[in-house]
């Protein structure tokens, strides 16, 4: 398929390594794909779903033990330790890459290795980047076809460049004491050993198309982001886009698809999705950011997705789609998670393949007794997504107005402000934080420090990382995107959400854009610009005003215990943290100080 002799030597090394029974090389055709799909069914890695309901649909089941990402076995290998900073296990590059061929070594035999040529970003656009991913499992091949373009085409682009990452994959006895996802950004190379599980083997996502991506980014002028894009259209019919950065499963994929209450509907306001997880981006020729999505699908949360929360993306998962450690439904051959609606089936499989008796549900043991898995997913086409941005596919990039942070936080951050500038909401990004969740291995719940939500995804030292963001900020001046944070999941004492959160989002958006215009007033603060209560619409909203003060304080108290731990937090960057934020710290804290 190829006469690049950079692949061809990639390709032979790792088959020498590993000593697979056959190689295929992934083309990208339909018929090719439905053979390893048909495969796929045969060996029970697959269970082909409902055609009439879900056409072109399957289930896949991973290992209870390999259900989310591993942060505590994911290693960034630089040459030098510092490089690689202090919030990424480190382990020098020569002793990994024998440690992990020794774990690898003939572990394909009896099996197919395949080969897989991807493009990140539409292939031959100028933002676009290229890997090839060597793996043993087919479920990676189906997977990777949808989440990103693979085949002829991308080797074609890439003609004989040695500009490529080397992806490599080994499911092995998925041993999770000999786990690894291993990035080694100096050569452009990633190895996974012992998972089969989406973050963690899906090579082009988060560990090329934001660990080596944000350090090659750094090297050559531009960013990639762990944020979804959106296009936000007023009634004029002009669309002004959107990036922002959540943590893993605080709201990327359903503030991207959002439909707007129907009475700003009516009006014609529309979202348009450009990208659900990752953003690149790059300064453009007219000194605007530019963003383009890398991905080709939606890797999402199944659990809470339905019609009501986001009906876009229950549309996506509709056709063409991988489920991963959702409950199969034995009555019609379909699926079903928890959230999707209140009527769980009496007759079901778990995410373990288990016979689950919906009576057992118990909320507070969600992973033992829930029908899908917490952190179970589906892969969907994103051209099945109806609010598909005509965007998605030029490859030219949006250009960005805003830039938004948030995280889950079920006290302090209230639900919007806007930062006073860029560094200050570098600053604010920088000492993000947000309770942990269930798409990483780990207790769930716990409040931490996740800076821009790239905690577990910065591919070099962070400090050096809040530089690269203050040196783009310097080169974009006054055509910077405005800064924001948001926060949808204040709770009462009860810990019930105070705000209804999902469609109704659009509020806090439309306040965002009339910011970046000029259009409304803000409040200025201790932490930055809050809006008046009066400027978030509640028209067809049940929400007094008092409730509404109450997500929009700023509680002196508790934002000096912030500042304090933000403090501690800084101390980790040592002399690599930029000395504007240590101002932009001392600067809080003596707003605060002035508070009565
Ligand atoms: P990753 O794919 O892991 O990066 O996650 P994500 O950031 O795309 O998160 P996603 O949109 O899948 O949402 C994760 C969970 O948060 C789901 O259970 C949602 O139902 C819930 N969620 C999303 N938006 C809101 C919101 O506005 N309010 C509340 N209360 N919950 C939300
Ligand atoms: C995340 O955890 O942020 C995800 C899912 O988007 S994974 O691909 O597993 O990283
Ligand atoms: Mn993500």
């Amino acid at each position: 398929m190829t006469n690049n002799s950079s692949v061809l030597r990639f390709v032979s090394e790792m088959q020498a390594l590993v000593d697979p029974d056959s190689v295929v090389w992934i083309d990208g055709s339909e018929s090719q794909l439905d053979t390893l799909r048909a495969l796929g069914v045969k060996t029970g890695e697959m269970i082909k779903l409902n055609e009439e309901k879900l056409p072109g649909c399957y289930l896949h089941r991973t290992k209870p033990n390999d259900v989310a990402r591993v942060e505590d076995r994911t290693f960034i290998c630089t040459r030098k330790e510092e490089d690689a900073g202090p919030t990424n296990h480190w382990c020098d590059p020569q002793e990994m890459y024998e440690r992990l061929y020794d774990i690898a070594r003939d572990s394909y035999r009896g099996r197919t290795m395949y080969v897989i040529p991807f493009s990140m970003g539409p292939i031959g656009s100028p933002l676009a980047k290229i890997g090839i991913e060597i793996t043993d499992s087919i479920y990676v091949v189906l997977n990777m076809a949808i989440m990103t373009r693979v085949g002829q085409k991308v080797l074609d682009t890439l003609g004989d460049s040695n500009d490529w990452v080397r992806g490599f994959h080994a499911s092995c006895d998925i041993d999770p004491e000999k786990r690894y996802i291993c990035q080694f950004p100096e050569d452009n190379a990633i190895i996974s050993v012992n998972s089969a599980y989406g973050g963690n083997v899906l090579l082009g996502k988060k560990c090329f198309a934001l660990r080596i991506a944000s350090f090659q980014g750094r090297n050559e002028g531009w960013m990639a982001e762990h944020m979804l894009i959106l296009g936000l259209e007023n009634p004029k019919g002009e669309v002004r886009y959107i990036a922002a950065a959540f943590p893993s499963a605080c709201g990327k994929t359903n503030l991207a698809m959002l439909i707007p209450p129907e009475y700003l509907r009516k009006k014609g306001y529309k979202i348009w999705t450009v990208g659900d997880d990752i953003a690149w981006m790059r300064i453009g020729k007219d000194g605007r950011l530019y963003a383009i999505n890398p991905e080709n699908g939606f890797f999402g949360v199944a659990p809470g997705t339905n019609a009501h929360s986001n009906f876009n993306a229950l549309e996506s998962t509709k056709r063409n789609a991988i489920f991963t450690n959702v409950a199969l439904n034995l009555d019609d051959n379909t699926v079903w998670w928890e959230g999707l609606d209140e009527n769980p089936p009496k007759h079901a499989l778990n995410w373990r393949g288990e016979p689950w008796d919906y009576r057992a549900y118990d909320k507070n043991d969600k992973v033992r007794t829930a029908a899908a898995h917490p952190n179970s997913r589906f892969t969907a086409p994103a051209v099945n997504c109806p609010c598909l941005s005509t965007e998605f596919e030029t490859g030219e990039g949006v250009p960005i107005s805003a830039i938004v942070f948030g995280g889950r936080r079920a006290k302090l951050a209230p639900l919007v402000y806007q930062s006073r500038d860029w560094v200050n909401g570098v600053f604010i990004g920088s000492a993000m934080a947000s309770e942990t969740t269930a798409a990483a291995a780990g207790a769930v719940g716990v409040v931490r420090r996740d800076p821009m939500a790239m905690l577990p995804f910065c591919g070099y030292h962070m400090g050096d990382y809040f530089r690269h963001w203050l040196d783009m900020g310097e080169r974009l001046g006054d055509k910077a995107p405005k800064i924001f944070n948001v926060n949808w999941f204040r709770t009462d004492k009860d810990g019930n959400f105070l705000w209804p959160g999902y469609g109704d989002n659009m509020r806090v958006l439309n306040w965002i854009i009339d910011r970046c215009e000029g259009k409304v007033d803000a409040r200025e603060t201790a932490i930055g610009y809050l809006p008046y209560p009066q400027d978030i619409d509640r028209t067809d909203l049940d929400m007094d005003v008092a409730t509404l003060e109450s997500i929009l304080d700023v509680d002196k108290a508790a934002w000096e215990k912030e500042a304090a731990e933000i403090t501690e937090h800084y101390k980790k960057f040592g002399d690599r943290l930029p000395a504007q934020l240590a101002d932009q710290l001392a600067g809080l804290k003596a707003r605060l100080a002035e508070l009565d």
